[in-house]
């Protein structure tokens, strides 16, 4: 298959267009990713900036002028979530996940401590994260503003995040998975009519390992496992063991599907055994059949887990009317799997393979139901994109755009013109235009891009490798996050932002989709103190709890004292009412800074150390007398 480039770029040598063996990729893998620029690159950056001049305006915003839409991005090795104003670009919050910040003292109240987990001894049971991909809820197939949720790869956490208030508010960790990598929620329910919202979340197990994990040396017997959390109680409601392994993470519109690419169906412990096939899959889950032999106590659980399994092997799933796994074979090491927001096709990029595989989902449904004989069927176009294909955006024009790692571009190309050159028209024209990035992308989206509202009006690009492109600042480069309008029939390249590493997936929606909330409510927390009065210093042998108000600018104990070796528990409400009215609260020596928002009670817990004063202050400019915003925690021998 070879498809005319609209665009004149340097094409690299034919045989490079072939599928890639191991040697090969391995040496490109070291040539283009870690050493060099990517000889096209340079020379295009040029033409790209100079059409780039008509629409970077749009990046531009006036001061006070507000961005019209959100972008969630996930923040990778910091844990946590960001938040970008866009077209403009830029970060406005970030959301604490998985790892402490002192900002907001995550990590150090008790009330974050709780989602977070901790050991016997209270400390936090992990401080280190990998968070790659964010997704929110949906109503109706679109963005309903209620959640969004966020994985840890490392430690097969996921977290959710309430968009009312942008905080993290629970976090689960996946049994017997390790690597947990792609997530996404589902979109209806494929039985109950009525439920038109999200009440499932998905998530890939990347890593197979033992099932129960005995420490084998044998990776033939290794296992991966695909589970699904429940959206509201954020318990695994239960989980398929499978052949191969889950890498990115999709659902049909409908609710009836949702699918997991595949790169490790060899089984390969090394990575010369994870591409010797030719072949991978794309491996579609059956929503209501896994659930109805759940249902039915056709499951087993693993080792201490009381999650029920069910099989979903290749061996048990082999009669249609009966599987609850379809196995639809992708050529070799696919990675990013995408749903089309006309809710048609999941879309397998090829990542080893130049290719992009477009399944139709109503071919999968078929096949379930019987009326298909063959599952690979279902593939209705598998064509030519580029070197190193990932991940996928859309533009609700019928047009994918996907990024092509290796060629460091990005592909415009029309779905159904695809679907016509595979199907042996070889006039039809896919591939729309090309865009050069710097450099190397990996995810992209587009605005509304996972949704049935795809608007085609921006898209973004997470490139891996900033090179040149900021000013230097030794060895760690930033990555660099490129804004391109897809408005008009090319695209356009806006602006450059450089971004701390390493966020991988995101995804951006329009700003009426969410209503934060300025102001929290007092009755949210059990344990606020509604009045100052309330406040002073009740002792129960060792433990100690204090109560304290704020109110600018003033604590509402001038001074309180403990005795050294108490448990002290201090507990802080901010009677403050007015928007963007935050207080800090810090104790030197002692490890403690947290806030506390309007109408917000936090709490903290730690033993007073060496007699003597310590002065606790404010740690958030809130006041005139934000200086003098301070108490004294006075400490006894
Ligand atoms: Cu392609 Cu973890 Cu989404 Cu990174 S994965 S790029
Ligand atoms: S004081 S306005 Cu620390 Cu210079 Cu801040
Ligand atoms: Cu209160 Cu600064
Ligand atoms: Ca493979």
């Amino acid at each position: 298959m070879s498809q005319d480039k609209t665009k004149e770029v340097a094409t690299p040598a034919l045989g490079r267009r072939k599928f890639l063996n191991t040697a090969a990729i391995a040496s490109l893998g070291t040539l283009v990713a870690c050493n060099e620029k990517p000889g096209s690159a340079a020379a295009s950056a040029s033409s790209a900036s100079a059409a780039g001049h008509a629409a970077s305006s749009a990046s531009h915003l006036k001061p006070g002028e507000l961005d019209t839409y959100y972008g969630l991005w996930s923040g990778g090795h910091t844990g946590d979530m960001r938040v970008l104003g866009l077209p403009s670009g830029r970060e406005i919050h970030r959301i604490p996940c998985f790892v402490p910040d002192a900002l907001v003292g995550w990590g150090v109240t008790n009330e974050s401590k709780k989602i977070m987990g901790t050991k016997a001894d209270g400390s936090l049971k992990y401080t280190v994260a990998d968070s790659h991909h964010t997704h929110a809820s949906y109503k109706d197939g679109n963005y309903d503003g209620r959640y969004a949720w966020i994985n840890d790869k490392i430690n097969s956490r996921i977290a959710r995040i309430r968009l009312d208030y942008f905080v993290c508010d629970k976090i689960t960790q996946l049994p017997n998975v390790q690597g947990f990598h792609g997530i996404f929620p589902d979109k209806r329910d494929p039985v109950d009519e009525k439920i038109n919202y999200t009440t499932r979340v998905f998530c890939g197990g990347e890593f197979a390992i033992p099932m129960p994990n005995t420490g084998s040396e044998d990776s033939s017997k290794y296992r991966s496992m695909f589970s699904c959390v429940d959206a509201e109680t954020m318990e695994v409601r239960w989980q398929v063991l499978i052949d191969g392994n889950c890498d990115l993470v999709a659902t049909s519109y409908d609710g009836k599907l949702a699918a997991t690419n595949q790169y490790n169906t060899e089984m390969g412990a090394h990575y010369e055994d994870m591409m010797s096939a030719e072949r991978d899959a794309c491996l579609f889950y059956n929503v209501a059949r896994i659930e109805a032999a759940v249902k039915a106590g056709k499951f087993k659980t693993i080792g201490d887990s009381k999650v029920p399994v069910v099989d979903g092997t290749r061996e048990a799933n082999k009669d249609p009317k009966t599987a609850l796994t379809a196995y639809v074979s992708v050529p070799k090491n696919p990675h990013g799997v995408n749903a089309s927001p006309d809710g048609k096709y999941f879309i397998c990029a090829g990542k080893l393979s130049p290719t992009g595989t477009v399944i139709d989902l109503s071919k999968v449904l078929d096949w379930f139901d019987g009326k298909s004989e063959k599952l690979d069927a279902a593939i209705v176009a598998e064509v030519e994109l580029g070197l190193g294909p990932l991940h996928t955006a859309f533009d609700g024009r019928g047009n994918a755009y996907t990024t092509l790692f290796l060629d460091s571009q990005v592909v415009k190309w029309n779905v159904e013109a695809a679907i016509k050159f595979h199907a042996g028209d070889k006039n039809a024209k896919y591939v729309v235009d090309r865009l050069d990035v710097q450099y190397q992308p990996g995810h992209l989206n587009a605005s509304q891009s996972e949704t049935k509202a795809a608007d085609g009006k921006y898209l973004a690009v997470g490139c891996k490798f900033s090179k040149d492109r900021f000013l230097p600042v030794g060895p760690l480069h930033p990555e660099n996050e490129q804004m391109i309008d897809i408005s008009g029939d090319k695209m356009v390249l806006m602006a450059d932002h450089p971004v701390r590493g390493e966020p991988h997936d995101f995804i951006i929606f329009k700003r009426d989709l969410v209503r934060p909330k300025q102001v929290y409510d007092l009755n949210d927390f059990p344990n606020a103190i509604k009045d100052p009065k309330e406040s002073g210093v009740v002792r129960n042998g060792k433990k100690v709890t204090v109560k304290m108000t704020s109110q600018a600018p003033a604590f509402s104990l001038r001074e309180f004292t403990v005795k050294k070796g108490d448990e002290v528990t201090l507990i802080l409400t901010n009677l403050d009412k007015i928007e963007d009215l935050t207080h800090g609260f810090a104790i030197p020596n002692h490890n403690v800074n947290f806030i506390v928002n309007p109408q917000e009670t936090a709490s903290v817990t730690f033993i007073a150390g060496n007699p003597g004063v310590y002065w606790c202050y404010c740690t958030h400019f809130c006041h005139a007398l934000h200086l003098e915003m301070r108490t004294r925690m006075i400490v006894e021998a």
